[in-house]
């Protein structure tokens, strides 16, 4: 886990500050306010970190102080997830334009095919003209199946025959790839709904995970995103990208605190290989480590 950590940028800012700066100096507690907020750690939880620091004696009293307060942040994340009991586990991706769904879906593919799983894609997203060829490529790595159809076919058409193919190929999992679209789009948001509705009628107790995917630099603005992606499907847990780029990376608390959704996985890397699955105590000990 901690490889990905020194690509975590706000991480890193915020261990530095702890360990330079005394906790006599006069401006100590204003240097941490800033790193906090401008990491996007967001204003409850930057007061609740500060009030706790302010009675501590050293670096150490304080470093457990704040390891405590981020760890409640999270207790959410670590959420078991429902998996299929019948043969074939489908799991969505969404979220708003370039968060980083096919490459996530592309790195969980490698990671599933890795553990010994037989891989389905459905390329769902029938919008952008190159969205089948970048899945095609990732497939093509590691020898994932795609189901596509042509440019502007109805994503759920697509759905609706992948989940037959994948079935009727004893697949294990079934990765549907959809369209970025604006939570205030609402016809891209009805088809969303219709794919999510395709999916359950054809497989009941499906889609058994659905992944809304966010890019870490949107910081507190993707909140908005997960409120409207939430009244549309049951999210799951949240695909957190574009971690090693961003200073916002403190999000990540605000996600379980505001939203009340587990984060699963960061992304942290264009390569294959470049996702973690979420794990909260260690997370939060690897920012300090
Ligand atoms: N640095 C970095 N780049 C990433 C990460 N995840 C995705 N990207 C890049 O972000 C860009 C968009 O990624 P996509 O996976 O195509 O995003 P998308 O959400 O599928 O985009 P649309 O389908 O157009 O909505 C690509 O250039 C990716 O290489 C990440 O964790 N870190
Ligand atoms: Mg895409």
């Amino acid at each position: 886990v901690k490889e990905y950590m020194e690509n975590v940028n706000f991480a890193r800012k915020l261990k530095s500050l702890l360990i330079k700066t005394s906790l006599s100096e006069e401006d100590f507690y204003d240097n941490i306010e800033e790193t906090l907020l401008a990491a996007d750690i967001g204003v409850g939880m930057t007061q609740k970190i500060l009030e706790q620091i302010h009675s501590c004696k050293d670096y150490d009293d304080a470093l457990s102080k704040i390891k405590i307060v981020m760890k409640n942040a999270l207790a959410k994340s670590n959420q078991l997830q429902n998996s299929s009991d019948a043969g074939l586990e489908i799991v969505v991706f969404i979220g708003v334009n370039g968060s980083g769904k096919t490459t996530a879906l592309g790195k969980m593919a490698y990671r599933m095919h890795s553990a010994g799983k037989k891989i389905y894609i459905a390329a769902a997203d029938t919008f952008r003209a190159a969205a089948v060829e970048q899945l095609k490529m990732l497939a093509s790595r590691f020898g994932a199946h795609v189901v596509s159809q042509g440019q502007g076919a109805d994503p759920s058409a697509v759905v609706f025959d992948a989940i037959a193919s994948a079935k009727a190929n004893k697949a294990d999992v079934l990765l549907v790839d959809t369209a970025g679209r604006l939570h205030s789009n609402d016809n891209l948001m009805r088809e969303l709904e219709k794919i999510i509705r395709t999916i359950s009628k054809s497989e009941p107790g499906a889609p058994h995970r659905v992944y809304l995917v966010l890019d870490a630099s949107c910081g507190q603005n993707a909140l908005s995103q997960a409120i409207f992606f939430g009244k549309l499907a049951n999210i799951t847990g949240v695909i957190l990208n574009k971690m090693d780029g961003s200073a916002k990376g403190g999000f990540v608390f605000s996600i379980n605190d505001e939203l009340a959704l587990p984060v699963s996985y960061i992304g942290y890397g264009e390569k294959i290989s470049d996702l973690a699955a979420f794990d909260a105590e260690a997370f939060v000990e690897d920012i300090f480590a």
